[in-house]
C-alpha cells in the first residue's frame, strides 16, 4: 500500500495522518547516555561493581570506555533515529581534562563543556542527573544517611548539579530536566522507616534551596518500589516522591519510571492521575520484565498505552517530559539505543493516529460498543506506511534500512575495542 492510500484509510476513522506526522516531529525525547557504557560513567573504577541498586547484565563486546567512544556511539545511534532528540547525561559522565579531577560534591559546569559543544554542534538539548550511586561515599545511604558527613557530601553534589543543569539550559537554550533518584534503602526489615525519609526530605529541601530558574531547570523526584539489595525498603517510595513533588510544585515535578512499580501497576493509568494535579510531569520509559530489569523499550502494549495517554492528556506540549531509561549489556548497545528510541517514536506516532476526540465522545455518550469496535479496528490500520513516511521526512532511515548501518559500525568500530 502507498502512503497516500494509508492516509485515506486513516481518514475513514476521522484521523489526519499528515497532521500526526507534523505534530510529532518537534517533540523532544531524551536519549540516555548510559546505555552506551553499561552505566559506568567516567569517574568510577571499572573493576568495581555498580552499586545503589543499579545493575547491568551481559558482556557484549564494544562497550564505550572513553568520552570520545561514547560520543561516537551516540552519533551512530542518533543518525538512525527520527524525531527531535535531547541527550540525557549523568554527573558521573563529567569529563576531566589535564587531570583536573573533581569529586562529585565539587563538580562544575566546566566539566561538562565538552558535552555542551557536542550538543551545540548537533542542535541538541540536554537533561541531567546527579549520580547518587556507584561511589565510595554511598554508605550505602546517600541523601537519607544518618551520617551527617555523608549526607552533606550528597547534598553538595545535588547543589552542584543544579548549577550544572542551569548552565546546560542556558548554553543550549532549552530547559534541562534534572532528575533526582537515589537507591537509598534496606535489604531487610528496617528498625526505622520514618527517619531516613525525613532526612531525605530535608536533603531535598537543601538541594532545591540552591538558586535556579524553574523555567530553565526542572528538578524531578523519581520514586522506586524496591531494588536489588534493597528489597525490604526504599526511602524514595512512590508516596514519598509524589508527596514531595505535590508540596513543592513551584520548584520540582514528579518523575515516573515504568519499571518502578509492582508488576501489575501501569504508568499509563498514572499519567492522567498525576496530570489532574500537576502542571508538568516527567517519565522514564523503560521495559521491566518481572522487576526493574531495564530491558530495551519495545513497541508493546504498555509503551503504546503510555504514549496514548501522553497524547490524549496534551503531554506533547511540554506537560510530559519524555526520557528513556534502560541498559542492556547483552546486545549491541548502539542497536539497543536505536531500537528503543525508534519504538518510542513509533508509539507516539501510533498514538497521534488515534481519533482521540471521537473516542472521548463515544465514552461520554456511553456508546461503549462502538468504542470497542473502533479501537479494535484501528489495530489493523496501515500504520507501517505512515511510520516509514515519518522516518523519510525526518531524514532517518526507514525500517529495513537502518540495521545494516549498525552491522557496519559494529564491524568497523566496535570490534576494534578490545
Ligand atoms: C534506577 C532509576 C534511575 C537510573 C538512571 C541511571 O532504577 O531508574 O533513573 O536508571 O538514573
Ligand atoms: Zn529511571
Amino acid at each position: 500500500m502507498s502512503f497516500e492510500n494509508a492516509v485515506k484509510e486513516y481518514r475513514r476513522f476521522g484521523v489526519d495522518a499528515e497532521a500526526a506526522i507534523e505534530r510529532l516531529r518537534p517533540v523532544p525525547v531524551s536519549l540516555h547516555c548510559w546505555q552506551g557504557d553499561d552505566v559506568r560513567g567516567f569517574d568510577t573504577d571499572p573493576s568495581k561493581p555498580l552499586t545503589g541498586g543499579i545493575q547491568t547484565t551481559g558482556s557484549y563486546p564494544g562497550r564505550a570506555r572513553t568520552p570520545d567512544e561514547l560520543m561516537s556511539d551516540i552519533d551512530a545511534a542518533l543518525k538512525l533515529c527520527p524525531g527531535t532528540k535531547k541527550i540525557n547525561l549523568h554527573a558521573s559522565y563529567a569529563i576531566f581534562e589535564n587531570g583536573d579531577y573533581a569529586d562529585r560534591d565539587a563538580l562544575e559546569p566546566k566539566h561538562f563543556e565538552k558535552w555542551v559543544s557536542f550538543c551545540k554542534e548537533r542542535g541538541l538539548g540536554a537533561d541531567f542527573n546527579p549520580t547518587f550511586f556507584s561511589h565510595p561515599k554511598c554508605d550505602p545511604l546517600t541523601l537519607s544517611s544518618p551520617n551527617e558527613e555523608t549526607r552533606r557530601f550528597w547534598i553538595d553534589h545535588g547543589k552542584a548539579c543544579i548549577r550544572i543543569s542551569q548552565y546546560l539550559a542556558e548554553q543550549l537554550g532549552q530547559p534541562c530536566i534534572m532528575n533526582i533518584w537515589t537507591g537509598d534503602g534496606f535489604k531487610d526489615i528496617p528498625g526505622d522507616r520514618l527517619g531516613p525519609r525525613v532526612r531525605y526530605r530535608e536533603s531535598l529541601d537543601e538541594i532545591l534551596s540552591e538558586p535556579f530558574d524553574f523555567e530553565k531547570v526542572k528538578p524531578c523526584i523519581e520514586s522506586k518500589v524496591f531494588g536489588i539489595g534493597v528489597e525490604a525498603y526504599t526511602a524514595g517510595s512512590s508516596e514519598f516522591a509524589l508527596s514531595y513533588a505535590a508540596m513543592n510544585k513551584e520548584r520540582c515535578i514528579p518523575l515516573m519510571d515504568n519499571g518502578h512499580y509492582h508488576p501489575t501497576e501501569v504508568v499509563s493509568d498514572k499519567i492522567p492521575a498525576l496530570l489532574a494535579f500537576f502542571p508538568e510531569i516527567a517519565l522514564h520509559i523503560t521495559r521491566p520484565i518481572r522487576w526493574d530489569s531495564d530491558h530495551v523499550v519495545l513497541f508493546d502494549d504498555e509503551t503504546r498505552e503510555i504514549c496514548r495517554e501522553i497524547v490524549r492528556c496534551g503531554g506533547l506540549d511540554g506537560r510530559v517530559r519524555i526520557a528513556l531509561d534502560y541498559f542492556d549489556a547483552s546486545i549491541n548497545r548502539v542497536s539497543a539505543w536505536v531500537t528503543g528510541f525508534r519504538n518510542t517514536q513509533k508509539a507516539l506516532l501510533y498514538a497521534l493516529l488515534q481519533p482521540t476526540d471521537e473516542l472521548k465522545r463515544l465514552q461520554d455518550i456511553g456508546d461503549f460498543t462502538r468504542l470497542m469496535v473502533i479501537q479494535e479496528e484501528l489495530k489493523t490500520a496501515p500504520f507501517g506506511e505512515i511510520w516509514q513516511e515519518y522516518c523519510r521526512r525526518c531524514g532517518a532511515p526507514a525500517d529495513g534500512e537502518w540495521f545494516k548501518e549498525i552491522e557496519k559500525y559494529e564491524h568497523e568500530v566496535l570490534e576494534a575495542r578490545r
